[in-house]
């Protein structure tokens, strides 16, 4: 099928073309074949609004989905090509940051497949979240653009007006098509500025933050650290908001809605609070179609839905009033009118929309204007009920409910784990790539010596592939031989790669003391740090200081090595999920909603280190005590901490001499030799005399449960066992799961 594409195109054979002709034919064929796919349709759509999607590259999930992977690999090779060859050569989209983003995109994925009529609606930024390059053993940030002439991207044809109060710029549609697995397509719809320039940013990821009309879709998450960068800030959420929000009630009145009965066309979900201006503005918009403020407000209540991905109350948006009145002064009255309502119902200041620093909290308009509020594990959202929302919670508690994140099984096993997959298949047939939950057959392989010894293999190939990719992209050499210890995510200090970077010093001095582990050890990690969070940046900086001091020492590395993976990506994730034998999910209990690489971890048979925090709860319930290794305080435990205000970081530090050992260490000699002692000491002071998330009580156990876990490693059918056990309990976690959900308890779109 693609030899005559490629004749047709370039009026030459399949071996005579580069693969970069081969890239661009297999991009325009196979947007060819989404278009020909019939497209979900239905009176009720559901509208994903995000300011990210994280949706990763596209090719080969794409042929995936369509059913023709196996049969173009096999064409390419007959002609002495290799997909994987090709699909280095897209450039990943850079449209998203971390969980979020990337859950939008595996949501995306699952709507498809299950044939629900659901689209995506977000920003094009041209050179999304920074890439991230290592200089100096330090983060540095440029810019990241992928919009190559060949691209997913079509142009619609459409624009809306958007009006801000010194401006109106166009706002025109692009689509992505989002194709279902062996099903229809959706789209993602992505809005863009006509005259953006690339060429205004310097020095790294600076530019000029006043000029709206060049720079508007430029960075995802320009530095809001001074008013300009969160003026931008509200300006690309107004824009997304007011171009999707006149989207939908086109396509809605197209579809006979007389807007009146808005919610029997639409739902719209908002993933976090970026989105939340869409309230305000559809119901602005409503207002202009000869609706009533109060009907207004009424229909879009009905509307619109929230999901609540964050329980630090630092992530949780609140915009100054004036701020909002220098970009957008037409949702002013309407945000006036919807603090009214709640007022004249309730006298909480604690849940009014605006509070008496005239700041607007985003989250309150979302819970008294939306109909369902959702967290994202089990966990999480029994915190946000009986803690952080209560007061929400008590006002509306039919409106909270839980969906349990999930990660598609398209791209999370069968394209990053090919050999993985045809085990499985071989093992209990196709139908779990449909029905997720057959995997649960899988258990039935406990025993089975020859399944297990092949799922030791398949590791260690993915080891091997891996060792080869780090020595071709980072020139750093690893033991496929070694555990790989892997922690991969956003660098926040609530996530604790800190307590991590701390074992590794205790192993050093250690195996400096002559106590040297029973298996070498590989800790891996991968983490972007927002350009303007000091102490994470310090952290950066201490694990690529203590990569290099490992590295340098001959009577350390080969027990162990340390190793930081350069701008942390999907593609990136792609290549080292499936080989991770430890995986590292150790946030404060309490802090991390869900976690979605847990899910991607387990599923490709990594066994979990972490605490009872997130989804690793359910993970923990499913797998049961033999097959995760479960640290450290629970979340009652932390949250009562934090109540009472008690927590004393160098209480522990004076007793703890291994932990005093460690944290010392921060600032050594030797550790000074290699890296900066201004970001060694800022470091060393953060921990000592705040540590805010709480790694040193919890360090001893951290040792303690990560040894017993290396020790058991050397037991390797014991291991095997507990791999696939974990594979076999993964399927709770397919996101066409969490997406039936959605539908069946928020959406109802009757697809
Ligand atoms: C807030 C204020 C000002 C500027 C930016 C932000 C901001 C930006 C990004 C707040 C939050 C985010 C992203 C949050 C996020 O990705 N959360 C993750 O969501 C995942 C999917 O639900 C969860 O699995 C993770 O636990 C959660 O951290």
């Amino acid at each position: 099928m693609l030899k005559e594409f490629v004749e047709s195109k370039y009026s030459k054979g399949i071996s005579e073309c580069s693969n970069e002709e081969l890239y661009v034919a297999l991009l325009e064929m196979t947007k060819d074949l989404a278009k020909d796919k019939e497209s979900n349709k239905g009176k009720k759509k559901v509208y994903y609004i995000s300011a990210e999607f994280l949706i990763g590259k596209l090719l080969s999930n794409n042929l995936i989905n369509l059913g023709i992977f196996d049969t173009v690999k096999k064409e390419l090779s007959e002609n002495g090509k290799s997909i994987y060859d090709i699909e280095e050569i897209e450039n990943e989209p850079s449209l998203g940051n971390g969980g979020l983003g990337r859950l939008a995109a595996c949501f995306l994925d699952s709507i498809a497949t299950l044939g629900i009529n659901g689209d995506g609606i977000g920003i094009n930024y041209h050179l999304g979240l920074f890439k991230q390059v290592f200089e100096k053993n330090l983060q540095k940030e440029y810019p990241n653009p992928w919009i190559d002439q060949a691209s997913w991207l079509t142009d619609a044809g459409k624009s809306y007006t958007v009006q801000f109060r010194y401006h109106t710029v166009q706002a025109k549609l692009f689509d992505i098509a989002v194709t279902g697995y062996e099903n229809r397509t959706n789209k993602l719809h992505l809005f863009d500025i006509e005259n953006v320039d690339e060429n205004s940013v310097q020095d790294g990821i600076s530019f000029d933050k006043d000029d709206i009309e060049k720079n508007l879709t430029l960075f995802l998450y320009p530095d809001d650290s001074d008013e300009k960068g969160q003026l931008l800030r509200i300006y690309q959420q107004y824009f997304m908001v007011s171009a999707g929000a006149q989207y939908i009630l086109e396509e809605c009145m197209a579809k006979g809605s007389n807007l009146h009965d808005l919610a029997d066309y639409a739902a719209i979900q908002i993933n976090d609070t970026h989105p939340t201006m869409v309230i305000p503005e559809l119901i602005r918009l409503l207002m202009e179609h000869g609706i009533c403020i109060g009907e207004a407000m009424d229909i879009v209540s009905k509307t619109c839905a929230y999901t609540n991905h964050t329980i630090l109350a630092e992530a949780l948006e609140k915009w100054p009033l004036d701020y909002l009145w220098k970009v957008v002064p037409q949702l002013i009255p309407i945000i006036f009118a919807l603090d009214n309502e709640v007022r004249k119902k309730y006298d909480d200041p604690s849940v009014y929309i605006i509070d008496d620093s005239r700041r607007v909290h985003m989250a309150h308009i979302d819970m008294h204007y939306g109909y369902s509020i959702n967290g994202v594990a089990y966990l999480h959202t029994e915190i946000l009920k009986n803690s952080e929302l209560n007061n929400f919670y008590k006002i509306y508690p039919e409106k909270f409910n839980n969906k349990t994140n999930g990660i598609t099984f398209r791209r999370w096993l069968m394209h990053c784990n090919e050999e993985l997959t045809s085990l499985i298949t071989d093992c209990i047939g196709n139908g779990y790539k449909k029905d997720a939950d057959e995997l649960e057959k899988l258990a039935g392989f406990a025993d089975d010596e020859a399944v297990l010894e092949k799922l030791l293999a398949i590791k260690a190939k993915k080891k091997e592939e891996l060792k080869e990719y780090l020595e071709k992209t980072q020139n750093v050499t690893i033991d496929p031989n070694a555990i790989f210890d892997i922690q991969v995510k956003r660098l926040h200090e609530y996530k604790r790669q800190q307590l991590n970077a701390l074992y590794i010093i205790h192993k050093y001095l250690e195996i400096k003391g002559g106590k040297l582990p029973e298996t070498p050890i590989t800790a891996i990690f991968g983490a972007k740090a927002a350009p303007a969070y000091t102490i994470a940046k310090d952290i950066i900086h201490l694990i690529l200081c203590l990569q290099k001091l490992i590295e340098k020492d001959d009577s350390v590395n080969p027990y162990l090595k340390v190793v930081m993976v350069e701008n942390y990506n999907v593609s990136k994730a792609a290549k080292l999920i499936p080989a991770c034998d430890v995986s590292e999910q150790i946030s404060l209990a309490s802090k991390e909603a869900s976690g979605t690489g847990n899910m991607k971890f387990m599923l490709n048979g990594a066994v979990t280190l972490g605490t009872l925090d997130g989804a690793n709860v359910e993970i923990s319930d499913l797998v049961g005590e033999e097959n995760i290794y479960v640290f450290g305080e629970d979340s009652d435990t932390v949250i009562k901490r934090y109540e009472e205000g008690s927590y004393c970081s160098k209480d522990y530090y004076n007793k703890d001499e291994v932990l005093k050992e460690a944290v010392d260490f921060i600032v050594s000699e030797e550790l000074l030799s290699v890296g900066d002692k201004e970001h060694l000491e800022r470091l060393y002071h953060e921990l000592l005399e705040k540590d805010w998330f709480m790694t040193f009580p919890d360090f001893a156990d951290y040792i303690a449960v990560k040894e017993k876990m290396f020790a058991d490693y050397a037991d390797r059918k014991g291991w095997a066992k507990k791999m696939l056990l974990n594979i076999s309990k993964a399927g709770f976690f397919s996101s066409d799961r969490t997406i039936a959900e959605y539908d069946r308890d928020i959406w109802k779109t009757g697809c």
